[in-house]
C-alpha cells in the first residue's frame, strides 16, 4: 500500500502495514493482529507519545540488560514484524542470542522468523529446543537449553502474562515493552516499558549505548500507576 506521508494516520497506517506484511510474510500470526489492534487502542489512549514513565522503565531496563551475565532476547511473531532491526541491534549492543519463541504453534512459523532475523542479519539466533520452562503448558515453554533456559534476564515484548509468570517463577528477570498497564504481563515483569514497541525500541538502543549510573530505585508498580493515571487523566 502507498501511504501518503501527509496522511494525519500516517505512522499508524505504517505500522499497521508492517504487521500485514508479517502476516503476508509467513512470520506473524493471524491472531497477531488482534493483538496488535488492542495496543493500538491504548497507544491511541495514551496519546501515542513515550511518556515520562516509559523513559524512566527505558532507564531501568538499560541497567538491568548491561549488568546481565546471560541475557537474551526473545522474538515472536509481532515483534519480528515491527521491530526486528532494532532487535537485532539490541543483540550486536548486548553480544547476546536473539531467541524464536512463539505462543501460536507452528514449526513453519518460528523457522520463517528464525530465516527473517538471519537475512536481517542477525548473527545468533536460537529456536526453540528441549529444554522447559517449568509452570507452563502452551507452546512457549519449549526453549533452548543455551537461550532463554539459562538465561538471567529476558527480554519478552508484546508477552503473553503466563510466560512471564513462570519467567520470575524460574528466577529470571523480566522485562517487556507492554501497552497496556494494566496486563498480567505488565504487572508480573520486573520492568514495564509502556510504550508502543516501534518508539521505545529505537530509544533503548540509544540509551543502552549511553549506559547511566543508578540514580534512584526503581519501582515497576509506581511506574504501573504512572501509566494508569496517565490513561485516566487522558480519558477525564
Ligand atoms: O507470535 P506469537 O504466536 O507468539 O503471538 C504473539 C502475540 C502478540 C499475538 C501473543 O503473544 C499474544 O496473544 O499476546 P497478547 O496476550 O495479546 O498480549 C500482547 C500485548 O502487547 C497486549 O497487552 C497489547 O496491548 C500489547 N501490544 C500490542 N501491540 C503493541 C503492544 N505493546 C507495545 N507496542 C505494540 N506495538
Amino acid at each position: 500500500m502507498n501511504i501518503p506521508k501527509d496522511h494525519p494516520r500516517y505512522t499508524s497506517l505504517f505500522l499497521r502495514e508492517k504487521i500485514t506484511s508479517g502476516v503476508r510474510a509467513g512470520i506473524t500470526s493471524i491472531d497477531g493482529l488482534i493483538a496488535h489492534g488492542r495496543g493500538e487502542a491504548f497507544d491511541y489512549l495514551l496519546g501515542e507519545q513515550t511518556h515520562d514513565f516509559a523513559r524512566i522503565a527505558i532507564d531501568e531496563a538499560v541497567r538491568v540488560l548491561s549488568a546481565a551475565k546471560h541475557p537474551v532476547l526473545s522474538v515472536n511473531g509481532n515483534t519480528a514484524a515491527l521491530v526486528s532491526e532494532e532487535m537485532i541491534g539490541l543483540a550486536y549492543v548486548l553480544h547476546c542470542p536473539l531467541e524464536v519463541n512463539i505462543f501460536h504453534e507452528s514449526k513453519e512459523r518460528e523457522q520463517a522468523i528464525y530465516n527473517w532475523l538471519r537475512d536481517h542479519g542477525a548473527k545468533t539466533v536460537l529456536l526453540p529446543g528441549s529444554a522447559e520452562i517449568t509452570g507452563l503448558t502452551s507452546n512457549r515453554r519449549f526453549v533452548h537449553p543455551e537461550g532463554i533456559y539459562r538465561a538471567d534476564v529476558v527480554f519478552v515484548p508484546l508477552e503473553d502474562g503466563d510466560r512471564c509468570e513462570a519467567l520470575i517463577k524460574n528466577g529470571k528477570r523480566v522485562i517487556t515493552v507492554d501497552l497496556n498497564p494494566l496486563s498480567r504481563t505488565a504487572r508480573t515483569a520486573s520492568v514495564t516499558i509502556v510504550d508502543n514497541i516501534n518508539r521505545a525500541m529505537p530509544l533503548l538502543l540509544r540509551a543502552l549505548k549511553n549506559v547511566k549510573k543508578n540514580t534512584g530505585i526503581y519501582n515497576n508498580f509506581t511506574v504501573l500507576a504512572s501509566a494508569e493515571a496517565k490513561l485516566r487523566q487522558m480519558q477525564g
